[in-house]
């Protein structure tokens, strides 16, 4: 029977087409309807938000506000006809016209406004929250361009600009109506008055800041939540004065100026540090949410003594950390808090997540910069450093010896994660294991000062998205077996161990496997023009490039095992890696390294001796609509960054529950997996953190490994001596023997015996599906619904809006 949705859905399509383009969907073009649709779709949320948002109005309900730099939302179509119910009479009802829904899902650009992890993570937290019922908000940035295009050429990566919004725009609801004014550079005087010693900003230059509204759906629910995303203009906008003088070019400038602000997205791992236009990014869009944030407060209640018990404003990762001073300026200047109150009202409202370890990624911004761009905000911040400091010398004088590291300012330097953490009454990890590092290493003297604010939230992925959506044929098998309830409870999908010993279920499986593969292979063929054997295993390494992610330690496996086959008739199960992933712009190293698996790629597919075993496939433009595709055709799941580098992963979770078995180190969330699953469900290999941590305490020698073991030599000096396909490889070369940061070829050997172990165990295919039906079956816990009903109980407190 189709759904009240699904009528409405049609009636507002023929309209569209007729009020937009005088036409009908029968004489319609493709882009007509495409449009219609895409348009049609996004009143219907439109109207289910409006009648949403008034009920959380009028409950009064606490709400959350997500300040992230990144989301990554890929493609929106598919998921939100799919969230209301309405994906198959749309399909029909399409296809009774000639059109084909499958070719508009193509049809429209990923929303790449995300680098990895991070970004992904925030917009299934958003579906989460959504089909939870819980009122959440998204603030970020409408960047014209995200995440680049990539396109290899000759092995190399070239970036090409991704102008996303022409394809996609119609999901974007303008809100001219509030539009804020964001204020930069410019000169803070002080005077007296009779509300005592008040602070001006003067001679600032302003910034307009655009609100677009992108609805988020949730499956099963009332709730429509948002994510605004801010775009920057001129205050001042055109100059005529200029123009009329003939100065053409000067009559634009600070529309160029003030836009740019809004115009990219940066890569996660260039050399942030010291970018002015980053700096601007961030304050732009904290600044302009938590104005907005701060005006309905006010309106709504008159006071800010309520502000905690009804907002959570949630920092996500370092970059919107600027919230803290922001927060503290909008209350004492424009609402005359003193210190003090806006201190209590702004700690008590502010949770941080930190996700990396990694030293580079704990920004730090010079003094000079947040001065000259920021005035009133840098005064701010250096007056809570000197209370937090302050505060440790005479609570915790047996720390004053680390008050360097601590401070906010230091080392000429404003440091972000330390004024996340003073400025905030939550600070999490996001999994069990980087929560723990955090509170013994990264943030171990913090953790003295604060042992309450530190607690784990362990990621999760919603399901809907990438098992419902992305695997079909696995949803319907799960639906037949268990019940759909699983689409809204994963815990359910526990049951689904139930069919442990059942060779119909497992052949069953194997088949899906199968299908799935058929797809990836087909995209590959067309894509890289290399046929890929579906009988062979699929062995799958899909993230961001990273050192610390050893996409390296995985090609030199395979560079192992090439040489095996080739010169000493080594015969291995046929074996498929297929690599996906973006390096940045500036990252020369990781650029290198997709130089190498490209060059590796081509060196088995012309070599008659090993390319019936072996196939290596590197995909160009890795993104979410990409991930959908491989990620179901995954036998094995490669997770194999050195031990305590990756802060949780998500990927892993993806695969498992597509039914891949993880190959792995104990990382990140790894570690729940291999809980989760048993470990007769997981190849576990590699140091331990506490194992690295120690081997870099005395000293990591890559040449102790090298000497020691015949295979890294072999494979290094093939390396050297131009073995692969007699290009030069020397920089890696170099990289692997003097230095290798994160110990790739002390992991070598453990690696290599684990894909042998691996190897083992898929030549006996029912016991390789029941490790398969073990992973899809245990992967309940690795919901973001669960993820965010903890956030929601244990650091948010706010409930679901019926
Ligand atoms: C980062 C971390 C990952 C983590 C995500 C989300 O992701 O370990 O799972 O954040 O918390 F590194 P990337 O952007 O590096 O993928």
């Amino acid at each position: 029977m189709e759904n009240h949705v699904s009528q409405k859905l049609k009636t507002s399509i023929e309209k569209i087409m007729e009020v937009n383009f005088g036409n009908n969907i029968k004489n319609g073009n493709k882009r007509q309807v495409y449009e219609a649709v895409l348009t049609a779709t996004n009143e219907i949320l439109a109207e289910k938000r409006y009648e949403y948002s008034k009920k959380v109005k009028e409950q009064e309900a606490k709400q959350v506000y997500y300040m992230s730099m990144e989301f990554l939302v890929g493609t929106s179509l598919k998921n939100n006809l799919w969230n209301l119910e309405a994906e198959d009479d749309i399909k029909a009802f399409l296809a009774e016209y000639g059109f084909d829904i499958e070719e508009f899902y193509e049809m429209e650009p990923d929303a790449g406004l995300g680098n990895g992890g991070l970004g992904r993570l925030a917009s299934c937290y958003m579906d989460s929250m959504t089909t939870l019922s819980y009122p959440i908000t998204g603030f970020s940035i409408r960047y014209e361009f995200g995440i680049f295009k990539q396109v290899i050429i000759d092995g190399w990566q070239n970036e090409f600009p991704d102008s996303w919004i022409d394809q996609a725009g119609y999901w974007l609801n303008p809100r001219a109506d509030e539009e804020i004014e964001v204020h930069f550079f410019g000169n803070i005087k002080e005077h007296w008055t009779d509300k005592g010693l008040t602070t001006e900003h003067t001679d600032y230059v302003s910034v307009m800041a655009k609100p677009y509204d992108l609805f988020i759906s949730g499956y099963d629910t009332e709730a429509v939540n948002t994510l605004r995303l801010w775009s920057a203009k001129s205050t001042s906008g055109f100059n005529m004065d200029l123009f009329s003088k003939g100065e053409y070019v000067k009559s634009t400038e600070n529309e160029a100026i003030a836009s740019s602000i809004s115009k990219v997205l940066y890569p996660a791992d260039d050399k942030i540090e010291g970018k002015s236009l980053r700096l601007k990014q961030q304050y732009f869009f904290v600044s302009a949410s938590l104005q907005q944030i701060t005006k309905e407060h006010y309106k709504k209640y008159g006071t800010f003594e309520s502000f905690p018990d009804k907002a959570v404003i949630h920092i996500n990762d370092t970059h919107p950390s600027l919230c803290v001073p922001e927060l503290m300026r909008i209350l004492m200047d424009d609402y005359g808090y003193v210190w003090d109150a806006a201190w209590d009202i702004t700690a008590n409202s502010l949770a941080y997540t930190n996700h990396t370890v990694m030293s580079e990624a704990l920004e730090k911004w010079p003094i000079d910069l947040v001065k000259s761009h920021l005035p009133r905000i840098y005064s701010i911040i250096e007056e809570i450093n000197r209370r937090f400091c302050q505060f440790i010398y005479t609570n915790h004088p047996e720390l004053s010896a680390s008050i360097d590291k601590m401070a906010i300012i230091s080392e000429g330097m404003v440091k972000m994660a330390n004024l996340c953490i003073a400025g905030s009454y939550s600070v999490n990890g996001v999994s069990k294991l980087h929560s723990d590092i955090l509170k013994t290493d990264t943030f171990h003297n913090f953790n003295i000062v604060y042992p309450d604010k530190f607690t784990n939230v362990t990621n999760g992925i919603t399901h809907r998205r990438w098992l419902c959506q992305a695997n079909p044929l696995l949803s319907q098998l799960l639906t037949e077996k268990i019940g759909g309830g699983f689409k809204k409870s994963l815990s359910d999908i526990e049951k689904f161990n139930e069919f442990y010993y059942d060779e119909a279920v497992l052949s069953r499986l194997r088949e899906i496997k199968k299908e799935n593969k058929k797809r990836l292979a087909d995209y590959i063929a067309q894509k890289n023009g290399i046929e890929v054997n579906c009988d062979s295993m699929f062995d799958v390494q899909v993230k961001r490039l990273h050192e610390y992610k050893r996409q390296l330690l995985n090609v030199l496996q395979i560079i192992d095992l090439y040489r095996k086959i080739k010169f000493q008739g080594f015969r291995p199960l046929p074996q498929t890696y297929i690599f996906a992933a973006k390096a940045s712009a500036g990252y020369f190293m990781a650029k290198e390294i997709i130089r190498l698996i490209c060059a590796v790629s081509d060196m088995v597919e012309r070599d008659p001796d090993v390319r019936d075993f072996l196939k290596v496939v590197f995909i160009a433009d890795y993104k979410v609509s990409l991930a959908e595709i491989i990620i179901p055709a995954a036998d094995i799941s490669e997770q194999i960054s050195q031990a305590g580098k990756e802060a949780s992963g998500t990927g892993n979770m993806k695969l498992m529950i597509n039914g891949a078995v993880t190959l792995g180190t104990m990382d990140g969330a790894n570690v729940e997996i291999y809980e989760a699953v048993g470990p007769e469900n997981i190849f576990i290999f590699g140091l331990s953190t506490q194992e690295v941590n120690d081997l870099y305490h005395r000293g990591y020698r890559p040449e102790d490994f090298y000497n020691a073991n015949q295979s890294i030599r072999d494979v290094l000096e093939f390396i050297k001596s131009g073995g692969i396909g007699g290009k030069n490889f020397d920089s890696l070369y170099h990289y692997l023997m003097y230095s290798d940061p994160y110990m790739n070829l002390a992991d070598f050997a453990s690696y290599c015996d684990a894909h042998r172990r691996v190897e083992e165990a898929y030549r006996d295919e029912a016991r390789f599906t029941q490790m398969s039906l073990k992973n899809i079956a245990n992967a309940g816990i690795f919901a973001s619904d669960r993820s965010v009903t903890d956030y929601a109980n244990h650091i948010w407190h706010v409930k679901p809006v019926q």
